[in-house]
């Protein structure tokens, strides 16, 4: 069977949810298209727990790639740290300055490995697996991993030729906003499994190519109540 996620963003009973769900056997392939960090606390020890299993294959996200960029580039101006602070790498890089060098150098050396697309073929159906979008999509940056990892499709985008092109990066309710934390079966030929696992009102899915059954997060605590949430708000505010 072959299982595809993404986006898990750090939420680790929400990860472990699905892995419950799943039950990943040694034929088994699991996709996870990237974006594994940020945004929650438990993103480094999901993407290392991922990476090291033999039948999982981990792409890289604009996440990942924002974290090597602001940790290894010459960044006088803060320009790659402050972009990471601002699409929530604070939690990572407050736990990662407290590992070990060993595994901060391990951790970096597992990010600069992650492909940036993979393909699979299940029941003749050619998949063209991706975070954002297909390399080679020009989008705003003009360099090709970027572009890949930062794209937001639009529903009307057109796919390469023959290729169904699963992605993550933007969720889902972009795309059917009355239906939001499900995963997205477009038309051209696009299915989008990002329910947006990353925030509070979302979910983690996944999908199995060989039958399309779809897999989503299950909660093991009672979400706050909205009334309540506008409450404390209202209290902050005065
Ligand atoms: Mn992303």
């Amino acid at each position: 069977m072959i299982y595809v996620m993404s986006d898990i963003h750090g939420q680790y009973s929400r990860y472990k949810s699905i892995m419950r769900q799943i039950r990943l056997r040694k034929d088994d392939h699991l996709y996870v298209l990237g974006d594994c960090i940020d945004r929650n606390p438990f993103g480094l020890p999901i993407l290392k727990e991922l990476y090291y299993k033999p039948n999982v294959t981990v792409l890289l996200g604009n996440h990942e790639h924002m974290m090597l960029e602001a940790l290894t580039k010459e960044d006088p101006n803060n320009k790659y740290m402050g972009r990471w602070y601002n699409n929530g790498g604070f939690v990572t890089h407050r736990r990662y300055r407290h590992c070990t060098p060993a595994y901060r150098a391990e951790m970096l050396d597992i990010i600069r490995s992650l492909p940036v697309n993979a393909e699979v073929r299940c029941n003749g159906v050619d998949y063209l697996l991706v975070h954002g979008a297909p390399l080679g999509y020009k989008y705003k940056y003009g360099d090709a991993v970027m572009d890949a990892v930062w794209t937001r499709l639009d529903y009307a985008d057109v796919m390469p030729e023959n290729k169904t092109v699963i992605f993550g990066h933007t969720p889902t309710s972009r795309y059917q906003a009355g239906w939001p934390i499900h995963i997205y079966h477009g038309e051209n030929r696009m299915i989008g499994i990002d329910c947006g696992c990353a925030y509070i009102d979302g979910r983690l899915g996944c999908l199995r190519l060989d039958d399309m059954k779809e897999f989503y997060s299950e909660e093991d605590w009672v979400p706050p109540d909205r009334d309540l949430i506008e409450g404390i708000y209202s209290i902050v505010k005065r």
